[in-house]
């Protein structure tokens, strides 16, 4: 039972003092063999969007197989409810909130991480392992916003933050530039095209989605939505792009593009211990899958992109398996955050999502503080070590890096990861509680025990209307039992204003180790 806020509140006496930071739970790191590690970071992909986590709509085997013969768990979280706020938390065990700077990154943004900062990928580098970057980085690249030479090499990139290896989209589908970026360089170049991009103004000649609909051959944005600048393959995105040529991706091979560098990299590596982050390109918008999976889920494109986001899985479960490797790798699979329906491009994913629950019996989505932002599907495997079965543990992303460096017997240097706790425990289910309590962020606050949510008032808007989303943004305080109330409809903070009381001054006490005005 999670009633530490409750108690810590009645005995009137200091929840930090008494523990609530996170205390580890023994680890018994000397006794387990390296794995190697593969981190599959789904994007947008909602708590209801598969069918072990009960989707009925939709099937996704080859997740569920994974679940089957590993630990899924319930209770989950991401530390933001957008893309770039919740990697940067996941990289570097430090809460994206405490800096000013990690908002949704455009496709220019210099790289957010700094050189000097420490991410789990240094931790396994530092054990010994292979580590690699494939797919959605969204962290920024290069020094300065804007900076970049898309035509040389791209510095400071993913090498100088732990990456041996890096195959990246720099942002999202849907931001310029639209090429990959092998090892801080654009992949196939094209001498003849060189590329320029820019987040201010467009450049001369090139076509805008904004001016000529009729370029958009394969999807259109959603009306006063935005993404309707360059036009890349058919499709208009966010900023400005010219040139690239044969480097230009095909919106409909991102996800066979990524599934065959994964496999690549572990075929190159499979007698050495590895890490491998897989960020999904699947199932932001632009969704626009391979033919072979149009159609198949009846959903239109956000469905047939689950379908392919579950291929993706399935291609890396059957190279591990080829390679005599699928006992000692652990992977965990998991989304960045919430779902959402509509998020700017007309895919009919509204029209035709028929009685499916992307967020399954939560509240809200991506971008919102209630429990569908940031409560996100959460697989371990790891067939050497694991027990299948379900964990309702409390668990976040932020726990990922000090949960890894104690898997491989690292130390985080003082100073490094600090949000971060040792949570193996929790992630290898021998500890069936996990966290004390989780931050997480959208607009507002929230600080959860597991049982009690509370979330700080926000003056932002409380619904996006072009989403359909509730951000549970709200000028008041709020406070639901999770327990009873997952859908958080029942605001109790008047009713027990004791527990609100202490679930604030665990919010505050987090705040006040460090946060930037903003
Ligand atoms: C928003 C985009 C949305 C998506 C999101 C980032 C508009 C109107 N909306 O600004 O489509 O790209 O940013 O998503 O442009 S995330 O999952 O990468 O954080
Ligand atoms: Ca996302």
């Amino acid at each position: 039972m999670k009633t530490k806020v409750l108690l810590g509140c009645s005995l009137g006496g200091s929840l930090l003092a008494a523990g609530c930071a996170g205390t580890p739970k023994t680890a018994d790191a000397e006794m387990l063999q390296k794995p190697n590690v593969i981190f599959i970071v789904a994007d947008d992909l909602g708590y209801g969007d598969m069918s072990c986590y009960g989707a009925k709509a939709i099937s996704t085997p080859h997740v569920d197989s994974l679940a089957a013969n590993g630990l899924r768990f319930t209770d989950a979280h991401s530390v933001a409810a957008t893309s770039t706020p919740s990697r940067y938390s996941l990289f570097t065990g430090h809460y994206s909130w405490r800096r000013n700077d990690t908002g949704i990154a455009t496709g220019d943004a210099g790289m957010i991480i700094r050189p000097e900062q420490r991410t789990v990928a240094d931790v396994f580098k530092a054990a010994g392992y292979a580590t690699g970057a494939i797919g959605k980085w969204h962290l920024g690249m290069g020094d300065k916003a804007g900076t970049q030479d898309w035509n040389g090499t791209i510095t400071p990139g993913p090498q100088d933050i732990g990456f041996d290896y890096s195959y990246l989209m720099a942002a999202t589908g849907d931001r310029v530039p639209c090429v990959w970026i092998e090892n801080q360089q654009v992949a196939n170049y094209d001498e003849n095209a060189p590329i320029y991009v820019s987040y201010k103004e467009p450049f001369p000649g090139e076509p805008l989605g904004k001016d000529h609909p009729e370029l958009l051959t394969k999807l259109k944005p959603t009306p006063k939505h935005g993404h309707n600048q360059a036009i890349v393959n058919g499709i208009s995105r966010i900023g400005y792009m010219k040139g690239g040529g044969k480097a230009l991706w095909q919106d409909e091979h991102i996800a066979d593009t990524i599934a065959a560098k994964a496999v690549q990299f572990i075929e190159q590596h499979k007698d050495s211990a590895f890490f491998l982050y897989v960020g999904t390109n699947d199932i932001h918008v632009p969704r626009y899958p391979h033919p072979r999976f149009v159609g198949k889920s009846g959903m239109g494109y956000r469905g047939d992109a689950i379908l392919q986001f579950d291929w993706t899985v399935g291609e890396i479960m059957k190279a591990l398996r080829q390679q005599g490797i699928a006992d000692n790798t652990m992977i965990v699979l998991t989304s960045d955050n919430g779902p959402v329906v509509n998020d700017g491009y007309l895919d009919q994913a509204v029209e035709l999502l028929g009685n499916h629950r992307p967020w399954g019996e939560l509240r809200g989505g991506k971008y919102s503080i209630f429990e569908a932002g940031t409560r996100v599907p959460f697989i371990v495997s790891w067939p050497a070590k694991v027990t299948p079965g379900v964990s309702d543990a409390l668990v976040s992303h932020i726990d990922l890096f000090a949960s890894m460096a104690g898997l491989v017997g690292e130390k985080p240097d003082e100073g490094v990861a600090v949000d971060s706790r040792n949570q193996l425990p929790a992630l290898l289910g021998e500890d069936k509680e996990g966290r004390d309590y989780i931050v997480e962020v959208a607009q507002a606050f929230s600080v959860s025990d597991g049982e009690w949510k509370y979330i700080a008032p926000c003056k932002r808007t409380p619904y996006y209307a072009i989403t359909r989303t509730e951000t549970g943004n709200s000028k008041e305080e709020q406070l639901y039992n999770l327990r009873e109330d997952l859908g958080e409809k029942n605001n109790l903070a008047a009713k027990y204003p004791k527990i609100v009381e202490a679930m604030k001054e665990l919010l505050e006490q987090e705040k006040a180790k460090g946060f930037p005005e903003r």
